[in-house]
């Protein structure tokens, strides 16, 4: 937070987030972290659940002054999720957007089945406070602005092959050691405005605050995906600086003009071969990146205009960070393992990392240091840059008494990149699917789309939408080899076959 004090100090007038500029932001926070300090005074930890927009980012910020951990909640989640997140971190005070308040306030979906958040205290953004902000009243010693490597600045829930989520603890050291990175390998100009369409609550879009806190150069919000908008900033210059996952960038890639922009750093799921040649062709300054939460971002990033005999590649490590290829094979492919000050010390309440974190991706190194991934971490579903677990859906399904076995695997889709797709085997003896308690609001339905239903009303219950299955289908029994595991390769080409 010393970077927002120093940029005041020294350009106060110049523009940080939207219209807004470093000296109105730094009074806006204040006066944020004033009317939030006796509510959360007793707390250590505060949860935000917003769309971005800059009263998100000063709200942030403002929660980030009084030394609060912010856990970043997903807009996407149930409110069943949501609170499963509190109950596990021991958070009882939620900070939200007037728009997302009935999201923590009704979860009723469909089948009357209610779940109610029980949070301790919700406070919603009060927009006009922030424009009220005056700096006649701003004592500023009354804040501590100095903050240690090792405070937590925010948390972020990641899901996990254990289909439990693991909490990520993103620290000021971490922090510093990524924005410093970044900015050696994708350069600093004054006139940088950096684009967030990516969500403030994943690092692809708070490191972006972040790299321009620390460089004082600007942000462009954008609220809510619009693709025509996004091409028309950059196409008129109003940005030159953004980063997009595959899923966005392959709308709209026809419509960007050449030479507009100085960096599209492109990540957060498996990049296509032909979207990149397709970027290469218009001289579209691509930045690939490859990086998780756990790294608080990008980890590995190159140019494919600088380096295009590598555009196989995801680049080189960022300085500092190393990349280590663990129980390779005679081709020198392995398990990737990162290190370095960017990495997390450790998820929250499990063991700290001992040395490299094994990343569970699989690729190798070449003779000029560029990494290559060739599969993503084992049985990952990676839709539209959302991580979805088979296990969590799995487990899920299994609390259900007539589903009698389950897998969900991950199906090849032209939108998202993937989704996933669901088999299943029911009982379908069982009270739970009998027709008598549901012909009252849905008529006669076969057996199987009635299972179908029962299903997909459970699933939007208790998922967020992007981890519903796309596809379902019911089978008597899953395939298993001879040592009785689900054969979920002979479902995945099943389900490709099926339904593409
Ligand atoms: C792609 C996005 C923007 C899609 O949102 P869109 O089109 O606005 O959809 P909505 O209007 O919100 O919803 C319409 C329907 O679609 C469903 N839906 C929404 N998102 C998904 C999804 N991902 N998959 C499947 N379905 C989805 C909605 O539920 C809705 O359904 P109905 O109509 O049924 O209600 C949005 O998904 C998005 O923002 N995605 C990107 C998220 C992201 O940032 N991921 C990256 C996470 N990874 C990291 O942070 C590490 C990597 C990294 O740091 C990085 C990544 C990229 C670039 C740079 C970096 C970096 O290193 O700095
Ligand atoms: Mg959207
Ligand atoms: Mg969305
Ligand atoms: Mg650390």
């Amino acid at each position: 937070m010393e970077w927002l004090q120093k940029h005041f100090l020294e350009q106060p007038n110049k523009r940080f987030l939207d219209d807004q500029t470093f000296g109105d932001v730094y009074k806006q926070v204040q006066t944020v972290a004033d009317s939030l300090s006796s509510a959360v005074s007793a707390v250590s930890r505060v949860a935000l659940l917003s769309d971005n927009s800059v009263t998100m980012a000063v709200y942030l910020l403002a929660l980030m002054l009084l030394h609060k951990e912010v856990l970043l909640l997903n807009v996407h989640l149930t409110p069943a999720e949501i609170r499963n997140q509190l109950d596990e971190l021991d958070v009882h005070t939620v900070v939200v957007s007037g728009e997302r308040l009935e999201q923590l306030r009704n979860g009723e979906r469909c089948n009357g089945v209610e779940h109610l958040s029980g949070i301790g205290q919700v406070i919603v953004f009060d927009e006009a406070s922030i424009h009220s902000a005056d700096s006649a009243n701003l004592d500023v010693d009354r804040f501590d602005w100095h903050f240690n490597d090792s405070d937590i600045a925010a948390i972020m829930n990641t899901s996990a092959t254990t289909g439990k989520f693991k909490s990520v603890p993103l620290r000021w050291g971490q922090i510093r050691a990524h924005v410093e990175a970044s900015a050696q390998t994708l350069g600093v100009t004054p006139d940088d405005t950096w684009l967030m369409v990516l969500p403030l609550f994943h690092v692809s879009g708070l490191s972006i605050l972040m790299r321009s806190l620390y460089n004082g150069t600007a942000v462009r919000m954008m609220e809510k995906l619009d693709r025509q908008e996004l091409v028309r900033l950059v196409n008129d210059q109003e940005i030159n600086m953004v980063s997009l996952v595959p899923t966005i960038l392959k709308d709209v890639v026809g419509d960007i003009a050449t030479h507009r922009m100085r960096v599209i750093l492109l990540g957060g799921e498996f990049i296509p071969m032909p979207l990149v040649e397709a970027c290469r062709e218009k001289s579209l300054p691509i930045y690939k990146t490859y990086g998780m939460t756990e790294t608080f971002s990008q980890s590995v990033t190159f140019s494919i205009l600088d380096y295009p005999d590598k555009i196989e590649s995801v680049g080189k490590p960022l300085p500092g960070m190393t990349v280590n290829i663990v129980n390779p094979d005679v081709d020198g492919v392995g398990e990737i393992h990162l290190t370095g000050p960017m990495l997390m010390d450790g998820y929250l309440n499990k063991e700290p990392i001992r040395g490299d974190f094994n990343t569970d991706d699989i690729g190798y190194v070449d003779e000029d240091g560029y990494v290559y991934i060739l599969n993503r971490r084992k049985d990952i579903i990676i839709s539209g840059g959302e991580n979805i677990y088979p296990k969590e859906i799995e487990d899920l399904l299994y609390t259900l008494p007539y589903v009698k076995e389950c897998a969900v695997v991950p199906v090849a889709d032209e939108k998202w990149g993937q989704v996933p797709a669901l088999f299943v085997a029911v009982d379908k003896t069982h009270s739970e699917l009998s027709q008598d308690k549901n012909v009252g609001n849905t008529g006669k339905l076969t057996q199987e789309a009635l299972v179908k239903q029962e299903l997909s009303c459970f699933l939007s219950n208790h998922l967020a939408r992007y981890k519903i299955p796309k596809y379902i289908t019911i089978l008597d029994s899953l395939p298993r080899n001879g040592t009785g595991k689900i054969l979920r390769k002979d479902l995945q080409i099943y389900a490709e076959s099926r339904y593409i």
